[in-house]
């Protein structure tokens, strides 16, 4: 809620109210905040012993923006409309005090004060399109106005934070409060634009800016070209440039109609209730019921990562990135010096772009340290291992880890499928062994999967949670089954697409299907980017499947510039009659009819096993909650983020409706699409698997 503080007088000539918002956790402007921001504006400005108004808030920042909770539901309290017209039509200064985060509707009231202030820690930033929304409170009129076209663009599209810094050289703050003193800052300056006399500054009249893009036409076409890749797909993107057009082109008051219009769409769309869930599917993810706050979190300096091929070099650069030491163990000198070369070409890589210094590649070079003997590891917090995916393999080392490996070592596995608890019983510290189940490129990928074995303590898990948060990963917590969440879900993928091949479609009609549904690429193109000989064995091989086919005729994916698809020298894919050919000989020698299959087929086929397999798994308690499951598959997979997630879509599509098509499906074709019980359940009952 808002408080008046105080009306301090802090000089001898002048009067400044300090209005403090307090509501966390993060200031969000709830009805209760609205009102109280109403009222102590409405307070200072009746009190004629105040001059000028500085408003500032309490805890770790300034207002990260609307309150997120309160969209989808009947509007309650005063409107943020009037707030900010009392603040901009104050005939008292009023000047925002920023830390922390001034976000969304939070910088909007900022841009509506007269005067901004912010300490050097502080960021500002319009970050509406990542929930799927647009500045609703005249941010896409205000913002340009400022800063320019091109910088409001960029900032409104992207929602990227800006630096404080960075802030005051676009002119969207004023000044810099040293770091411990913005209220002292902030009154100062109040001070000083009463005795200059300053103006009070309303950025709705500043016209030069946006009169300076007046018919330039280029800007907008040249930037949604810049965007078109990441902007796949998404709603959102594109209102908010229409929006920065409006401000060009329309007087303040039509602009904000506009935005309003735009905004009201875009609220009621479903691309935006799926990025908001997903935003507190995010953090709820981070929530592990049956483990307290104050579990021990065992503190992780150093790590050892056991095996340097393309997961143990990439799950290395991790730590090495925030300054934790690594040692990385490979069976000789020669894989040891081949892993290690990889990984200072990925790093000078991102040097040469710009993301990192030179002098960062060599201190992270120098925080990897490579060994030949596993008894090197006999100091390491966290061990990891990351060798082929072979149970005998994995035995033997966490056996050759209980001897060596200090007490409270965490040692995790990285295995993708195999059972953990079988690993860790190979150990006599079951409590301590966890799976983290890292996504390739390891480096990258911002999916962790937590494998919490029957016996894995609390502290492990706890701390694995802790230390995943330190590299910067999203991790979901699941349980020990078959390919946990993430690959288990994928296989009934993997398998559909495999007989729609057969049974009609071809790999680019599936992989089109997905790709327009917001994947970044289909089944086929990945198979062909992994590589398709992966666990494929030439000596073995009988010819029985597709896929033993297409390597015995040496496409083994795009390193060999054909796998499903043939590849030009850029990599770019073209669709294969060849292909097509071997498909339908393959079809008829195993008398499969061929016919004819819809878009909307393919969809059905590849989604919906999907979702009966998140209810399969949610009944057998691998994944906490419905939406642990979306995070997977949004982090570590590509599901469209506008789409939710599996679980949220199959919501969407309607839990009836699929269980419906389960049940046909299994009548004519077999228990691949039998219905899991829960599901039954959930439609039967009418449950809220969202909680
Ligand atoms: C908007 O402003 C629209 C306007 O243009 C138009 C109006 C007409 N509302 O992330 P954290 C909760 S749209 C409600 O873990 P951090 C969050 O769920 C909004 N709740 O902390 C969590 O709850 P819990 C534009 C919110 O320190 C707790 O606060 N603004 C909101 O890592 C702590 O959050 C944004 O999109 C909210 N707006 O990061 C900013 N924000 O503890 C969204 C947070 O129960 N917020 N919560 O799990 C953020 O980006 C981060 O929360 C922030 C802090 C950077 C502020």
């Amino acid at each position: 809620m808002v408080v008046i503080n105080d009306v301090t007088n802090f000089g001898t000539d002048s009067n400044i109210a300090i209005l403090t918002l307090n509501s966390p956790p993060v200031n969000a402007l709830s009805a209760q905040v609205r009102e109280g921001l109403h009222e102590g504006i409405k307070k200072a400005k009746d009190d004629k012993s105040v001059e000028a108004i500085v408003l500032i808030c309490k805890g770790r920042t300034f207002i990260a923006g609307a309150d997120i909770t309160e969209f989808g539901k009947e509007p309650q309290g005063p409107s943020l409309f009037e707030a900010l017209d009392m603040i901009e039509n104050s005939n008292k200064p009023v000047i925002a005090a920023i830390h922390g985060t001034a976000l969304g509707g939070g910088l909007e009231v900022a841009l509506t004060c007269h005067y901004r202030i912010a300490i050097p820690s502080a960021k500002c930033g319009l970050p509406e399109v990542q929930l799927g929304l647009l500045p609703g409170a005249g941010g896409t009129q205000r913002l340009p106005r400022v800063v320019g076209v091109e910088k409001a663009l960029q900032m409104v599209t992207s929602g990227q934070h800006v630096s404080a810094k960075e802030c005051l050289k676009m002119g969207l703050v004023d000044e810099l409060a040293s770091e411990e003193k913005l209220l002292e800052g902030a009154v100062i300056l109040a001070k000083k634009i009463v005795s200059e006399k300053r103006p009070l500054v309303k950025i709705r009249d500043m016209n030069e800016k946006v009169d300076a893009a007046k018919g330039n036409e280029t800007i907008f076409s040249e930037f949604r070209k810049s965007i078109a890749r990441r902007a796949r797909g998404f709603l959102a993107p594109e209102y908010n440039i229409q929006c920065i057009e409006a401000a060009v082109n329309l007087p303040f008051d039509e602009g904000i109609k506009t935005e309003r219009k735009l905004f009201m769409e875009l609220i009621t769309s479903n691309q935006s209730a799926a990025q908001r869930y997903a935003f507190f599917a995010q953090r709820q993810v981070a929530k592990i019921p049956d483990i307290p706050k104050e579990t021990e979190i065992k503190s992780v300096k150093s790590v050892g990562v056991i095996g340097a091929g393309t997961m143990g070099g990439g799950i290395s650069m991790n730590f090495a990135n925030v300054g934790i030491p690594v040692k990385i163990i490979e069976q000789n000198q020669e894989r040891l010096d081949k892993g290690l070369s990889i990984i200072r070409k990925n790093y000078e890589n991102t040097a040469n772009k710009g993301r990192i210094s030179f002098d960062d590649v060599e201190k992270r070079m120098d925080l990897i340290e490579g060994n030949t003997s596993l008894d090197q590891l006999n100091d390491c917090d966290l061990i990891i291992e990351a060798v082929f995916e072979n149970m005998e393999l994995k035995k033997d080392i966490f056996r050759q880890l209980d001897q060596i490996a200090k007490e409270g070592t965490i040692l995790a596995t990285n295995t993708s499928a195999l059972n953990v608890n079988e690993i860790a019983d190979e150990t006599k510290r079951p409590e301590d062994v966890i799976g983290l189940h890292f996504f390739s490129p390891a480096n990258v990928m911002r999916l962790l999967e937590i494998v919490r074995g029957n016996k894995t303590s609390k502290s492990v898990v706890a701390s694995s949670m802790s230390i995943s948060k330190t590299i910067g990963k999203i991790a979901a917590v699941v349980g020990v089954c078959p390919g946990f969440v993430g690959n288990r879900i994928l296989a009934q993928r993997q398998r559909e697409a495999n007989k729609l091949i057969l049974e009609g479609a071809l790999p680019w009609d599936i992989d089109d299907a997905l790709f327009e549904f917001g994947f970044p690429m289909g089944p086929f193109a990945m198979s062909d980017l992994a590589g398709l000989d992966i666990g494929w064995d030439k000596e073995t091989s009988k010819g029985e499947t597709l896929r033993d086919r297409l390597c015995e005729s040496g496409r083994l994916g795009q390193k060999s510039g054909k796998g499903f698809y043939v590849y030009d020298e850029k990599r770019n894919k073209s669709p294969d009659p060849e292909v097509e050919a071997l498909i339908r000989e393959f079809a008829e020698s195993k008398q499969v009819l061929r016919r004819e299959i819809s878009k909307e087929e393919i969809l059905e086929r590849s989604l919906y096993p999907m979702i009966n397999e998140g209810f399969k798994i949610l009944e057998e308690g691998m994944a906490i909650r419905a939406s642990d499951i979306d995070i997977v598959w949004i982090n570590g997979y590509g599901w469209p983020i506008y789409e939710g997630g599996p679980m949220f879509y199959g919501n969407l599509v309607g839990f009836d409706k699929i269980l419906s098509w389960l049940q046909k499906m299994e009548g004519e074709h077999g228990s691949d699409f039998a219905p899991s019980s829960y599901l039954e359940k959930v439609v039967k009952e009418n449950i809220n698997i969202f909680g």
